[in-house]
């Protein structure tokens, strides 16, 4: 083994990354024990990669030498096996919000991605630089910045997927302010969004909040300027204690009687107006597509082209007055179902509060919404039931 302790989670993904940053975060907060790895590591090369099929990050290897990809994936499994401080809080309402905040923050980058991308001259250097480094962490300048630049133009062409034109810069700056602003107010009374437990909303949002507008020089300092709580708790959220100086006499606990924070309210009505039309529309193209394949057994993967998160198709959105072209992702219904299905099982009193909640936070038209056939994963990739 090389000096490798297997006898623990290994994280393989990189400081730069949105999701891994997510998935290391609660590792610590957990408390679970675990080493990190670059995707350059030779056994994720050999070994992880090519056994999860899948060519993103994070990927996990449980000590027992389970792989597992997808953080939503990755959620669930670990939690299942280090269930204390739970992730979910207990009320229906309280539950409802922060399953809601998983999806919204885990399946819509484009913020981070504007702050990254569309600021080069402050951050092309550190990001080039960092994305080199998680190929060749020990690499010489030449060499780090040679891979910087080939995933740097990778990803900066998801542009046109995301419908990231200029005319709606100013508008993914309006909703970045307004988060930094919520979020500033919200940290001055509480610890986490819902009390003094980090549930997995917290989680989901150190995917934007750390590796792009955490830390890329441009949107850093745009934080620590305007929002220096939401720095601190981004700096916060990577340290092992749950407990922070700040907050040293906060209960360790959800806030009583299922309450939800007016500011994390207000973030769901602003999410939900802004982009519940997108999912109506990769609902829409989901079922034609659906129709469209009416024999295809189950388990059967959705893109032909073996895509693992494929998109629909293109759709067409307002987004505060400027129009957007961008591809309809799937993924998101498939996070969507989960919500549905946690729905389902709640005592039919917790769901006339969940459905009155999702009411009042404008959510009532996104649960609304049903994948016209159930949605699976095989193989990593998306898939149908
Ligand atoms: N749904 C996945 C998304 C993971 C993901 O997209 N990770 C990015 C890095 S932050 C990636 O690997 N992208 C590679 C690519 O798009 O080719 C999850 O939750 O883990």
């Amino acid at each position: 083994m090389s000096g490798e302790d297997r006898r623990m989670v290994t994280l393989y993904g990189s400081y730069a990354s949105y999701y891994t940053a997510k998935t290391r975060s609660y590792l610590r907060k957990k408390g679970i024990p675990f080493v990190e790895r670059p995707p350059s590591h030779p056994r994720f090369r050999s070994v992880v990669r090519p056994t999860a099929e899948s060519k993103r990050i994070p990927i996990i290897e449980d000590a027992d030498g389970l792989i597992v990809q997808d953080t939503t994936v990755i959620f669930d499994h670990l939690e299942a096996r280090y269930p204390d401080p739970p992730t979910t809080p207990p009320g229906p309402q309280q539950s409802l919000a922060a399953y809601l905040l998983d999806l919204f923050f885990s399946e819509n980058s484009k913020v981070a991605w504007h702050y990254r991308w569309n600021f080069m001259e402050a951050n092309a250097h550190f990001v080039r630089t960092e994305f080199g480094r998680s190929f060749s962490p020990r690499g010489s300048d030449e060499e780090v910045d040679r891979y910087g630049g080939l995933i740097a133009d990778r990803m900066s062409g998801y542009a046109s997927v995301f419908g990231i034109t200029p005319e709606i810069f100013p508008v993914l700056e309006e909703i970045y302010l307004e988060w930094l602003d919520t979020l500033e107010q919200h940290f001055r009374e509480l610890p986490y969004l819902f009390g003094g437990l980090p549930s997995m909303a917290d989680f989901a949002l150190m995917g934007p909040l750390f590796a792009h507008l955490g830390r890329d020089p441009y949107p850093l300092h745009v934080m620590q300027r305007r929002a220096p709580r939401v720095f601190r708790w981004v700096e916060h959220m990577n340290a092992p204690e749950i407990v922070s100086p700040e907050f040293w006499d906060y209960p360790q606990a959800y806030l009583e009687q299922d309450e939800v924070p007016s500011s994390v309210k207000e973030m769901l009505r602003r999410y939900c107006s802004d982009w519940t039309d997108l999912y109506k529309q990769s609902a829409r193209l989901f079922s034609d597509w659906v129709e469209a394949h009416p024999d295809l057994p189950s388990g059967s993967v959705i893109s032909e082209a073996d895509l693992d998160q494929p998109p629909v198709g293109p759709a067409r959105i307002v987004l505060r007055g400027r129009p957007m072209e961008l591809n309809a992702p799937l993924h998101p219904l498939w996070m969507l179902q989960r919500i549905l299905d946690w729905r389902e099982g709640l005592s039919p009193s917790e769901r006339e509060q969940a459905d009155r909640f999702a009411l009042e936070c404008g959510a009532g038209d996104l649960l609304g919404l049903r994948p016209a056939r159930r949605l699976t994963r095989v193989r990593n990739r998306l898939a149908v039931l």
